[in-house]
């Protein structure tokens, strides 16, 4: 229960800090996932909770707003965003009227956004549960990470799958750079495909080095502007809540 992860004291390796120092021992292999200090929680009774993270600008909040659009009338659905010092998505979400205002609680990190996710995700924890005990019966709660560089990932005690955004405007050279988002999400999706011959990214580069960095995990290729609902990660996340 997210009650009795939250109560844990987190310690983390002296040779691991996570100020903006980043020091990593010697050996560190930055494909590697960092160890996760919470356990995976138990899904039954409570909502599926999905986290999508990924670099600034990469389209992770137009992806939720068009899941929210896609999944709004079948599914009893919240979202949590996480923003360093505002509550601009939360604000954007709220705006676009993709979702009842009620239904969107922003959580202000203050600090890198990998911390709110990974190090100590209490405040994201309290969002849920305030959206639970304000929603009975929700079935899905989508997270959203502030916008951090491609090591970052959630912790399994916060999301129960994880989505990784990244676009076509950093390049297609950013697949295969890896990294834990990259190579471990449950799902990759390769986002703003629309403006890949505007910015010379080769799709099918992008697209092989992505399956060769993830074995037989899922990547999706999309337009947000071309298919605003986002129908094929939409697809993927139904099946989840609907096994979960
Ligand atoms: N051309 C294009 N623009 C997109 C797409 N998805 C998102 N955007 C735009 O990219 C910008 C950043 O998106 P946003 O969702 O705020 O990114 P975030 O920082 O990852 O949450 C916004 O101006 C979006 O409208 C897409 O598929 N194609
Ligand atoms: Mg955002």
């Amino acid at each position: 229960m997210p009650g009795t992860i939250r109560k844990r004291c987190v310690s983390l390796p002296a040779e691991h800090s996570h100020g903006h120092g980043h020091v990593h021992p010697v050996n560190f292999d930055p494909t590697a996932a960092e160890p996760d200090h919470y356990d995976a929680a138990p899904t039954a009774g409570r909502a599926y909770r999905i986290g999508i993270g990924g670099p600034v600008g990469s389209g992770k909040t137009a992806l939720v707003a068009a899941l929210c659009r896609a999944l709004g009338d079948e599914l009893n659905l919240a979202v949590v965003t996480n923003d360093i010092y505002t509550t601009e998505d939360a604000d954007f979400l709220r705006k676009a009227g993709v979702l009842d205002v009620e239904r969107i609680e922003a959580v202000q990190t203050g600090a890198c956004p990998h911390t709110a996710i990974r190090d100590d995700i209490t405040a994201n924890l309290d969002a849920v549960e305030r959206l639970e005990d304000r929603f009975p019966g929700l079935d899905l709660v989508i997270i959203e990470s502030g916008g951090d560089n491609l090591t970052a990932v959630f912790s399994r005690g916060l999301a129960d799958s994880q989505v990784f955004v990244v676009d076509v405007a950093g390049g297609d050279k950013v697949p295969r750079k890896g990294g834990p988002g990259v190579t471990t999400a449950d799902l990759l999706v390769i986002n703003k495909i629309d403006i890949a011959h505007l910015v010379g990214a080769d799709m099918d580069v992008m697209t092989s080095d992505a399956h060769r960095m993830r074995g037989s995990l899922p990547v999706i290729t999309q337009s947000l502007v071309d298919t605003p609902n986002a129908p094929a990660v939409a697809d993927w996340v139904r099946s989840l809540v609907k096994a979960g």
